[in-house]
Formats: C-alpha cells, sequence, structure tokens
C-alpha cells in the first residue's frame, strides 16, 4: 500500500478503511459500519457527534494488513452504511434499533459508531433480540447506571440502568470503572463489576472476566475506559485507566475463548490538532474486527 499523505487517506472518503467496490459494497459485506452521530445529553465536552466522521477519516490510514493475525479482515467486506440523523432520544433509539435489527437479521456483523454512549441501548436490544441470553461486556471509566439522569431516563449517564431493563440481556459485565455516584452504587452488581483501582499490575484479573462471559457476547465500548492521556479525545475522560497493550490483551483473549456477535464504539468526541486519538478510536475498530474473524470465525 503506498504510504498516506498526511491528513488524506486511502480510498472513498466517508467509508471506513475507504474501502471500495466489491470490498465497501452493502451485498457483499460480511461487516457492517453503522454511524450514528447522536450527542443531545452529554453534559461536560460536546462533541461526540463529530466522531463518527473523525473515526472514518482516519481509519482511510490505517494499514489493511494486520500484523498479530497476519489477517486482511477487510477481505470479509467492510460496508459503511449511512449516517442516522435523529433529533431526539426516542426518535434517535428507534431509528437505531430498526436500523440495527435489519442488519443483524440479514446476518451481517453489526458494528455501530457513536455518537454519545446512549446509543448503544439500541444496537443491544437489537442483539437481545436475535441473539438470546446476551452478555454485554462494557468497557467504560463510568457506570452509567443513573435511574435518570437530570430528569432524562435516556441519557448516555442512564444507559446500562436501561440495558440492565432489557429481558434479553443475562447480565453485564462491566471493566475499567473509576467514576459512579453514590445513587449509582445501590445499582451497581460487584459481583460483575472490575473496578479500574482493583485491576493488578498482572493480568490475573483478565480470566475473572472471560469466567462471566457466557453465550452471545456484545461489547459496549466507551472510549473514556482508556487512560485521559491515551484517550484526551473524549466527553468526560478521566484519569486512572486502561492502556493499550492492556485492552487489546483482553479482547483478543475474548476473541479467542467466547462468541462476539456485535460491538459499538462511543463518545469519541475530536479535538482540533490533535488526530493521535481518532486514530486510536479506528485502530481500535479493526483490531476488534481482526480479532473476532481471525480466531472466532467459526463461531460466527
Ligand atoms: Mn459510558
Amino acid at each position: 500500500m503506498k504510504t498516506p499523505i498526511h491528513g488524506q487517506g486511502h480510498g472513498v472518503a466517508g467509508h471506513f478503511a475507504g474501502l471500495e467496490a466489491p470490498y465497501g459494497l452493502e451485498d457483499f459485506a460480511k461487516i457492517v459500519m453503522l454511524p450514528v452521530p447522536f450527542d443531545k445529553t452529554t453534559t461536560y465536552q460536546k462533541g461526540t457527534d463529530k466522531g463518527p466522521a473523525a473515526l472514518i477519516e482516519a481509519s482511510r490510514n490505517l494499514e489493511l494488513y494486520d500484523i498479530e493475525t497476519d489477517s486482511q479482515v477487510y477481505l470479509h467486506g467492510i460496508h459503511t452504511a449511512p449516517p442516522l440523523l435523529a433529533e431526539n432520544s426516542q426518535e434517535m433509539l428507534d431509528l437505531t434499533y430498526k436500523t440495527c435489527k435489519r442488519i443483524v437479521d440479514q446476518d451481517k456483523f453489526l458494528v455501530v459508531i457513536g455518537g454519545e454512549h446512549s446509543i448503544s441501548y439500541a444496537p443491544i436490544r437489537a442483539c437481545g433480540e436475535h441473539f438470546k441470553n446476551l452478555t454485554v461486556l462494557q468497557f467504560d471509566a463510568h457506570a452509567d447506571l443513573q435511574p435518570t439522569y437530570e430528569g432524562d431516563p435516556w441519557s448516555h449517564a442512564s444507559v446500562i440502568a436501561r440495558v440492565k431493563e432489557l429481558s434479553q440481556i443475562k447480565r453485564v459485565v462491566s471493566v475499567g470503572i473509576r467514576s459512579m455516584a453514590i445513587e449509582e452504587k445501590a445499582h451497581s452488581d460487584p459481583a460483575n463489576t472490575f473496578l479500574a483501582h482493583q485491576l493488578d499490575e498482572n493480568d490475573h484479573w483478565m480470566e475473572k472476566v472471560l469466567d462471566k462471559l457466557e453465550g452471545p457476547i456484545y461489547i459496549t465500548f466507551d472510549l473514556d475506559v482508556f487512560d485521559s492521556s491515551l484517550m484526551p479525545s473524549t466527553g468526560t475522560p478521566e484519569p486512572g485507566g486502561l492502556y493499550w497493550n492492556q485492552t487489546l490483551k483482553l479482547l483478543k483473549k475474548v476473541a479467542q475463548e467466547k462468541r462476539i456477535v456485535g460491538f459499538d464504539v462511543v463518545e469519541l468526541c475530536p479535538t482540533p490538532n490533535n488526530i493521535a486519538p481518532d486514530y486510536l478510536a479506528a485502530k481500535l475498530v479493526y483490531k476488534l474486527l481482526s480479532y473476532i474473524f481471525h480466531y472466532s470465525k467459526d463461531k460466527l
């Protein structure tokens, strides 16, 4: 592949990894990338509505060959769907749910790109109905367990509270939590929560996470789970978070041992003149797809 020129990338603008036909074609592609540029309920730094476009633009600078898995996951085809636009939470969740349901019912592998974390309710609901008894693996700095937040039950701070109410969800396993209101504590589930300060220097905790994962697995990945030095471009950056190699090690183990049926990556809030976090988010998406399609293709 030619070395990309800075600020540009290969292929077609607006397509993940710039993929052109046949790999970016809807009918051919096994993977469908769905941008949901929604930001209405965030309370600190606004701008996650710009996240999907920044992630997709950065992805045009990715190498399509993954060294670690010795694979080229794009050969399965990655179609980038048109962004979903809505004025309010109800409209956005309804539209996103219907679109996600159609994608999973067509046996495509669903990837949702946010947007604020509240959008994750829709793909989780769609995957829960399609795959049944879903376990949700949440990567997040925040518990997101507020019963309602500022009077809004559909706030980004309430998304996991709403997810836990879905009948097709067996369990939510949370990793990297380090910020919680006292009201959320009563709703938290210590047996399935891996608080950031409890993650040791060694990686023994990862086996404990794997033990909690049963049945089909959906990953909701709030980028603020990363340490704020690594991921400053998020609505609510928190110090004391996960690092890149550690995170990928866990994701790889999950892909090797479990059946991942879909995922979302949310809360990218691009910073002007700092492309590194956008590229990190794009690379996370591509690495996770590489792991899933390399290690668990017989389980898909
Ligand atoms: Mn979150």
